[in-house]
């Protein structure tokens, strides 16, 4: 209250460049003309950082003032993508900034591709917490971001030989203008050691003795609301060694044991686990689980809420959001805080914890949720698994009162496994515990409460609900697809850029045959944008005009890019042996971006092999163009702003009831490409929204898919009925790709698809044939396609993360937007 307001800086051309040279000058230690391209980009993040700081203190400001309900993203992955235009989108700095460097002879577009994106998430679930934190803002949500600092982000790809070598991402080796380090604010997190009796007397209390102790120091991020006067904070945690660290093993007098153990605490922050199904129980991995949440609870406890506050309030100040199960140490953590260290009983520690954490589930695969030894986590914070034992010691007794002699039932939902050894179920601690448990998708919800979670939904039914997934329509339209933007804003105004059902307002120009041109024009010239930036950063080229069908996302056999890669094979396969006249190819350019985790062998292989196919598809004169296959090695938030503007076709092929909900679909659908997909995750959605006939299905239905996997899936019996199938799979497994080589990859993945498949491939693949067919069909006629492409884009709003977020505040978290002073 006390603090005087910084002045704000002024939005003028001259202002600008007065405060870039500033930076230049006094920030990077340079004149312009001695400036490197490096020093300029600095430079103007800073200043276009320092133009939202004003309304950044001032936001904190409120907050505190306010003491309003907040929402905490607990979340171990934030993708964020690149920041700078972001930034200067948010604080309407474009054309002034664009103007002021112009004059002073600097290429704006040579510095924005000089930055580096913190690529601090795996995929959907990182790149989810990155647009929720934007529509936080841009909501007016009072709200922080908490996950971690990787000094290392997701690996960078590189392929040798068409497979997959994994490189260090570096980000920050060139300086990191977007963050504010605080380590005078660090917070001490406790490892190891065992528990004792308490002092206090209160029921459930002990205490803990820990054996070892890091530093989390918190860097703070600022998250503008789109032109709103707020900007929000994400704060990323690092952690370094602490001086009792230090001291107690320099006095011992051993140097390099010392420097080896300051290395080993540092190590918790160090690199993101490049893993997002399988997960292994790494003892690092809950370290860095535990790290980031201990010291988001503390800061939230004691530097957000005011000294004297009375935590059994807590529910009114408070939502702790779960982003996936990666933070559910938080529960038995603040159990611990209320028990141990402020000396409640438990009863009433419980309580209070029951209201303030709600659980997001993102996946439907049994082997992809996570458990943690007991053994691990015993050792590591014992404390922790005394707690988690007596909260399902209450939960087990819960459960036997509302299920009398139903012990199947009981062992069932134990957030205790016994076998295959005892481990804590962290999907069930976070359903006991939360207040909502949400999925992220129609199907996925009902997926979730029907057979994931099925008992728990029994047993408290009103606790379960969906919230449909969103994209930020500003970084994923209006900044990406700048082109797209300016029709509909010419169309309809610019409200749809926080308001994104305006869209709507397009419907009827589906039918104009002036604006389908344009449309046309625009598809056409990110087309060739796409193309640029292809041979520039991949020295790949491809046709400027082809239709662009695009695969993107982690590669994973449920997803099933092995699917595309035998419509791939089968296309050639036919035009090689003549059954396909060449003439009666649409020109295609097949894209794909997918990393695979470094351990999953048959996801190396996919790749392998679609590289393979491609080099030998793209070498082929005598297909005279007409099919290209471009595998751009490191599929990021970059490349996506470039490739989902571009695209014609977006593959949505996973096997029904294995995808979550998906969020690239929601890209590629809002930017004007039709998807061809099956009845899974907010495909589902899409499709009602879009209509059938703008949208292309194929496959079993989820119950299908079920009842086939049940009944017992026989991959051979397809191959064998199936010539089309049959030849394309012979040929891929002729060794033809591969330089005569009908091992390795090829043989094992011809192996897996046709022996036995969990994702049942084969059993799609001729309605995916001929749902391609009704696709070449209907590109055909350019007119009715842009007015599929066009309604596509007028019918997709719903997809915004704003309507996400808005779910979220009305179905999960009670909290109001709070308005800032413009
Ligand atoms: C867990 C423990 C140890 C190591 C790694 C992990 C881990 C990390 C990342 C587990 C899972 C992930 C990521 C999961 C993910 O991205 N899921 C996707 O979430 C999207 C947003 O909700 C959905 O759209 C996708 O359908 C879902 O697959």
């Amino acid at each position: 209250e006390n603090t005087p307001p910084v002045a704000a800086r002024e939005h003028t051309v001259e202002s600008f460049t007065r405060e870039f040279l500033r930076e230049l000058n006094f920030g990077q230690g340079v004149d312009l003309d001695r400036a490197s391209a490096n020093d300029k980009y600095l430079a103007l993040s800073r200043t276009v950082r320092h133009y939202l700081t004003t309304r950044w203190l001032e936001t904190l400001r409120n907050q505190y003032r306010d003491q309003a309900k907040t929402v905490a993203y607990l979340s171990a992955e934030f993708l964020l993508g690149p920041q700078l235009e972001n930034a200067m989108l948010a604080a309407d700095l474009d054309e002034i900034a664009n103007e002021s460097l112009r004059a002073l002879g600097v290429d704006l577009d040579e510095l924005r591709a000089l930055e580096i994106e913190p690529g601090l998430g795996n995929g959907g679930l990182g790149r989810l917490a990155a647009c929720f934190i934007d529509s936080l803002a841009t909501l007016n949500v009072p709200s922080v971001g908490y996950g971690i600092r990787y000094e290392y982000g997701i690996f960078r790809q590189t392929f040798e030989d068409g497979a997959q070598v994994e490189k260090p991402d570096t980000w920050l080796r060139l300086g990191s203008p977007w963050e504010l380090p605080h380590p005078e604010h660090a917070v001490e997190v406790s490892f190891g050691g065992h528990t004792v009796e308490a002092e206090g007397g209160n029921d459930g209390a002990r205490t803990w003795v820990p054996d070892w102790r890091v530093a989390a120091v918190p860097y703070n991020y600022m998250v503008p609301g789109y032109r709103n006067g707020r900007v929000n904070t994400l704060r990323l945690w690092s952690a370094r060694a602490t001086h009792e660290f230090d001291l107690q093993i320099f006095n011992a007098g051993d140097y390099a044991e010392a420097v080896r153990a300051r290395t080993f605490a540092e190590n918790i922050s160090k690199v993101l686990y490049p893993e997002d199904s399988t997960p292994q129980g790494k003892e690092l991995r809950l370290q860095q689980q535990y790290f980031f949440v201990a010291a988001s609870l503390r800061d939230f406890l004691e530097t957000v809420l005011p000294a004297d506050f009375d935590l059994h309030r807590l529910p009114d100040r408070i939502t702790w959001q779960l982003n996936d199960t990666h933070p559910v140490i938080a529960v038995p953590e603040l159990m611990r805080i209320l028990v141990d260290e402020r000396g409640w009983d438990w009863a009433d520690a419980w309580a209070v914890t029951q209201k303030v954490f709600a659980y997001t589930c993102h996946t439907l695969l049994p082997e992809a949720l996570e458990v943690w030894s007991v053994d691990l986590l015993g050792r590591l914070l014992p404390r922790h698994l005394e707690i988690i034992y007596r909260i399902n010691e209450e939960f087990i007794e819960e459960v036997r009162a509302a299920f009398p002699g139903d012990e199947l039932r009981v062992r069932r939902m134990s957030i205790i496994a016994e076998q295959p050894e005892r481990a804590v179920r962290m999907a069930h601690l976070a359903t006991v515990a939360g207040f909502k448990v949400n999925g992220v998708a129609e199907l996925h919800s009902q997926l979730l409460a029907d057979k994931v979670l099925h008992d728990f939904a029994q047993m408290w039914p009103g606790k379960f609900t969906n919230v449909t997934n969103g994209v930020t329509p500003r970084r994923f339209v209006r900044l990406a697809n700048p082109g797209l933007s300016g029709l509909i804003t010419e169309a309809i105004g610019d409200g749809w850029i926080t308001d994104l059902e305006q869209l709507r307002g397009l419907e009827p120009l589906a039918d104009d045959a002036e604006f389908r041109r344009r449309f046309r024009e625009i598809k056409a010239a990110n087309k060739r944008h796409f193309a640029d930036v292809l041979l520039a950063r991949d020295g790949i080229e491809i046709a400027g005009d082809a239709m662009v069908d695009a695969m993107v996302k982690r590669l994973h056999e449920y997803k099933r890019q092995s699917l595309k890669l035998l419509h791939i094979v089968s296309l050639y396969e036919g035009i090689t042996s003549g059954r396909i006249p060449l003439d009666a190819v649409t020109p295609r350019t097949f894209v794909f971006g997918a990393k695979a985790a470094p351990g999953y062998v048959r996801a190396k292989e996919t790749i392998a092999l679609i590289n393979a196919v491609g080099a030998t598809i793209n070498a082929d004169a005598s297909l005279q163009g007409r099919l290209k296959v471009a595998f751009p090695a490191n599929y990021n938030v970059t490349l996506a702003e470039d490739l989902v503007p571009a695209a014609d076709l977006s593959e949505q092929i996973s096997l029904a009831g294995k995808e979550a909900s998906g969020t690239g679909n929601m890209k590629f659908a809002l930017n004007g490409a039709l998807t061809v997909g099956t009845d899974d995750g907010a495909n589902v959605e899409i499709r009602k929204l879009v209509g059938d006939e703008n949208f292309f299905l194929f496959g079993m239905t989820e119950p299908e898919a079920a009842d086939l996997s049940a009944r017992g899936y026989d991959p051979g019996a397809y191959y064998e009925s199936d010539p089309q199938l049959k030849a394309a799979l012979d040929l891929l497994a002729s060794g033809v790709f591969t330089g005569g080589e009908r091992g390795g990859a090829v043989a094992s993945i011809f192996a897996s698809l046709t022996e036995r498949d969990r994702f049942m491939a084969l059993a799609d693949f001729r309605s995916y044939m001929d749902a391609q067919s009704r696709v070449d069909a209907a590109y055909a006629d350019h007119e009715a396609w842009s007015r599929s492409a066009v309604l596509n884009v007028a019918r997709t709003g719903f997809f915004s993360s704003d309507r996400s977020i808005q779910d979220y505040l009305d179905r999960i978290w009670g909290a109001r937007p709070v308005t800032q002073n413009r």
